[in-house]
């Protein structure tokens, strides 16, 4: 199992070998850490992602998988896109939420990345409420059976770094 560390920050500031992107599925960029990771990154990340639009992921990238790129010029040698499920009241969605973590860590096994660093996926614009949020991350990533030796959740607001705090305890 990884070691499992919180961090209340950016996560385009992780020195780790790959950053896990809460992406859509068109993969051309959007909002929040979506939009944080590209402009940091600069322009090399979008061309990545047009290239496998063009080729591999013709119809977008579905919800619940995950792709990786170059980091650009991030300090981290790959972003690991993912497509997290919008949050419904109506129907429970956790298995799409719980794949992201474990397509995105399969996908850092295949690359060899021994730190990855990811965000509360789905729990911005998509709507997630955070303690779930939580609670799905970290009990995925403790039974991904991976290599990563880090794991480090990277919390960029105060109630998303408690939630995440007291699940670990828990
Ligand atoms: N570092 C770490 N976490 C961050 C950062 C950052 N720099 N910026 C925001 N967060 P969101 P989603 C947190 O909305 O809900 C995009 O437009 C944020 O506080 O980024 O999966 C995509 O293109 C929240 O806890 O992703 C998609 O269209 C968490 O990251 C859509 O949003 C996720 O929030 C995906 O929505």
């Amino acid at each position: 199992m990884p070691e499992l560390v919180l961090v209340h920050g950016d996560i385009t500031e992780q020195q780790v070998d790959a950053v896990v992107n809460a992406a859509n599925s068109g993969l051309l960029g959007g909002g929040g850490v979506d939009g944080a990771i590209h402009r940091r990154g600069g322009p090399e990340i979008l061309a990545a992602c047009r290239e496998l639009r063009a080729t591999d992921l013709r119809d977008g990238l579905p919800t619940g998988r995950a792709v990786a790129t170059t980091a650009g010029k991030l300090p981290a040698r790959w972003v690991i896109h993912t497509v997290g499920p919008v949050w419904s009241a109506r129907e429970d969605r956790s298995a799409l939420l719980a794949s992201c973590y474990r397509e995105s860590l399969r996908v850092a096994d295949e690359l060899g990345a021994r730190t990855v660093a990811f965000p509360a996926i789905s729990t911005g614009v998509y709507g997630w409420p955070i303690d779930d949020g939580a609670r799905i991350a970290i009990e995925t990533v403790r039974d991904a059976g991976t290599d990563v030796a880090e794991v480090r959740f990277v919390l960029f607001t105060p109630d998303a770094h408690d939630a995440f705090a007291s699940r670990l305890r828990a």
